[in-house]
């Protein structure tokens, strides 16, 4: 790969020859489980979770974490929300290192594991810190494992984000969330011809629809607590009208403007664990300074009003319970 090829497929991934954007598949896939067989035994103090506060994929393990209690074994490392074209760096530490692991850019961890990667440096990442190596970039597994293999470790009375009778209901709509919302977002602004962008647009927002019209009935997408399913829709939600509505030309509506959607995703921010790990100037920055092929001038608005957040939503009526017969996270 060129340097040129490199730098434009850290930018914006592959883009198929249709206009489609395709995202890269994930490189490090190893687990860290309970009894070890992966040669990644869960152990308290070992690994690095390194997430940019600005990516929803790195935010959902973010999230997990705080919810089941981890933080006390399992470090944290953010990025600077800015990406220069030698990807994510560590700038907003001292010296300009992750103090945990000494590194200055991410790419120094996924060259340790395999010194040939010559894909995108992405977040999240957990890193083994006496190797200095990445273990995985497998951001749903991530947070799959953190619930059920970093049992021994979650705090009392932390939810059960992935409860066995629920899974497979958890797995469907998680499916059809990822590939029309998640990443349909994506797929939106990253398209590089009319039809491949407004079939993205199409299938998002019929998609929304279809989650409006369930969530109505329902305060959860499954079941009558929290579960992993909403942790997944709601750093997409959550974005919205800050990025995706704007920048990627996700703009049928604003999330202010589909009532069911913007209560439920209301809901979750004012859900204790969610809310704090949403940081609003981090997610701006990111997308409007990085996304220069979508943002030449780099000029990052000034909106949209965030006071919304804290706005009744009226989803209790629904009745169901956050955290279930747990409790949140203090
Ligand atoms: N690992 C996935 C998803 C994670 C992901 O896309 N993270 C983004 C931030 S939201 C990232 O780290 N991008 C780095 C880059 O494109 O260079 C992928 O490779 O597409």
């Amino acid at each position: 790969m060129t340097d040129a090829q490199r730098t434009s497929a850290q930018f914006a991934g592959e883009t198929a020859r249709s206009g489609e954007w395709v995202r890269q598949p994930n490189r490090f896939t190893a687990r860290i489980t309970a009894d070890g067989s992966s040669g990644w035994p869960v152990q308290a103090d070992r690994y690095h979770l390194v997430v940019s506060l600005a990516c929803p994929w790195a935010h959902r393990s973010l999230i997990v974490r705080g919810l089941l209690g981890l933080q006390d074994v399992l470090s944290l490392g953010v990025v600077d929300p800015i990406r220069d074209d030698r990807g994510w760096r560590f700038t907003l530490d001292p010296g300009g290192r992750d103090p945990r692991t000494g590194i200055a850019f991410l790419s120094e961890a996924y060259l340790a594991a395999d010194p040939d990667f010559a894909g995108r440096f992405t977040v999240p990442a957990i890193l083994d810190v006496p190797t200095g190596r990445v273990v995985s970039n497998d951001y749903p597994q991530i947070t799959l494992d953190l619930s059920t293999e970093w049992t021994r470790f979650h705090r009392p009375g932390a939810p059960d984000l992935y409860p066995e009778g629920l899974r497979e209901q958890i797995d469907e709509i998680s499916a059809a969330v990822y590939e029309d919302v998640n990443n349909g977002v994506y797929r939106c602004g990253f398209a590089t011809t009319q039809r491949a962008y407004e079939q993205a647009f199409r299938r998002l927002f019929e998609q929304l629809d279809r989650l409006s019209e369930r969530l109505s009935r329902q305060r959860y997408l499954v079941g009558e607590t929290i579960t992993e399913a909403d942790v997944r829709l709601f750093t997409t939600l959550v974005r919205f009208d800050a990025v995706y509505h704007g920048h990627f030309k996700c703009n049928r509506h604003k999330l202010a403007e589909l009532p069911v959607l913007r209560d439920y995703a209301r809901d979750l921010f004012q859900t204790p664990g969610f809310g704090s790990t949403v940081d609003f100037g981090h997610i701006k920055r990111h997308y409007y300074e990085t996304h220069r092929q979508l943002n030449p001038s780099g000029i990052v608005p000034a909106g949209p009003d965030e006071s919304g957040w804290y706005a009744p939503h009226h989803r209790e009526q629904l009745g169901g319970s956050p955290f279930g017969t747990g409790t949140p996270p203090a």
